[in-house]
């Protein structure tokens, strides 16, 4: 069928109507971005910008050349629409200013504009996340702008450069799958609606940390682990890609849970992954695909933001599995996940050695 189907842009025009149509005309630039990193990506190396840009991002970690040309891409792609305050990145350490020669709107674009970038010279996936959020009056956007708790988002998605380009929406209707026609050059409707299985038997951890998580995580991991000779009584499978828009990819398409949980490795951190521009879009595109999305203490998108790029613990999939291990949290932080020990035999022995 080469004609009728849904684009991108018919469909974003249709879900943004009325009160928020600058929207989806941040949406189309936002797609046109993407198809240009797609592009550049594709080529690998063949594109003459394979490894680092011999500089270090606002994350302490070494950028790559191909990162600072992704993020380029959103900045030059969406600056001039007039519907921007501004942008913020994951490799921007402060918020980007929209040129005063471009007209400037209410809403606020947040990205990371290659994740799992680490990946690209692997020819592993990656992708580009980004949400959208709104203030309430016109002007230049500040830093406090920014630090909105991920409920407010209008907007978020993600784009993923695998063996196709998909870009996964939602605006609050659903979260919904395109798939990029490199004929047309249109992204195509071909996963309208989707929805995360309640349960799973497959989970995604990077278990070379497991001495450094807390308790409950290596409890929840363990059952995992011991399967069908375990309480569990089924066994699991366990995947990870480093690329955190490839997992979600998969738990969206299949099910799941990914975790990025808090580690004491660096007790610093409160976690890997960044709030803004990671944990915030996709905890909004899972919940609006049925699943849940936790900090392991509560609901990612009700964490008020008090930096552009704050870190936290990410649980994400399907639901019945993340909701039990919030109860193990639970059970830990309250003591009742450790038998309970009488104070006659807690410390002290009744007969004195
Ligand atoms: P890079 O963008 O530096 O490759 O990091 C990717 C990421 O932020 C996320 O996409 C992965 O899920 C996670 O880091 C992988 O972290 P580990 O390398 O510690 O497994």
């Amino acid at each position: 069928m080469l004609f009728g189907r849904t684009t991108l842009s018919k469909f974003v025009i249709e879900q943004t109507r009325g009160q928020h149509s600058e929207m989806g005309a941040l949406l189309i630039d936002v797609a046109a971005a993407v198809k240009g990193i797609s592009a550049l990506v594709g080529k690998g190396a063949l594109s003459g910008v394979a490894g680092s840009a011999a500089a270090i991002n606002v994350q302490g970690e070494e950028q790559k050349k191909i990162d600072v040309l992704a993020n380029e891409a959103f900045l030059r792609h969406c600056e001039w629409g007039g519907q921007l305050a501004g942008m913020a990145s994951e490799e921007l350490e402060e918020p980007f200013r929209i040129p005063d020669d471009y007209p400037r709107g209410r809403y606020l674009l947040v990205f990371d504009p290659l994740d799992g970038s680490s990946n690209s010279d692997v020819n592993v996936s990656v992708g580009s996340i980004f949400s959208i959020l709104a203030r309430s009056t016109a002007g230049a956007a500040q830093k406090p702008d920014f630090l909105r708790p991920g409920h407010e988002q209008l907007a978020a998605g993600y784009a993923i450069y695998g063996p196709a380009t998909m870009l996964v929406l939602t605006v609050g209707t659903g979260t919904h799958g395109f798939t990029l026609d490199r004929e047309s050059g249109n992204f195509i409707l071909t996963h309208p609606a989707i929805r995360i299985p309640a349960a799973t038997r497959e989970f995604a951890i990077n278990t070379s940390n497991e001495r450094f998580w807390e308790p409950p995580v290596q409890r929840y991991v363990g059952e995992c682990k011991a399967g069908s000779s375990g309480i569990r009584g089924v066994d699991f499978n366990m995947r990870w890609i480093a690329s955190m828009v490839a997992e979600v990819h998969r738990i969206l398409m299949r099910g799941g849970i990914f975790m990025y949980p808090r580690d004491n490795k660096d007790p610093a951190k409160p976690g890997r992954l960044r709030l803004l521009y990671e944990a915030n879009p996709m905890a909004m595109l899972v919940e609006q695909a049925g699943g849940a999305a936790s900090t392991g203490r509560g609901r990612i998108l009700d964490v008020v933001p008090d930096a552009l790029h704050q870190r936290l613990p990410v649980i994400l999939g399907s639901r019945e599995e993340v909701e039990r291990l919030e109860r193990y949290h639970h059970e830990y932080d309250t003591g009742a996940d450790r038998p309970f020990v009488s104070p006659l035999f807690a410390e002290r022995s009744l007969f004195r050695d």
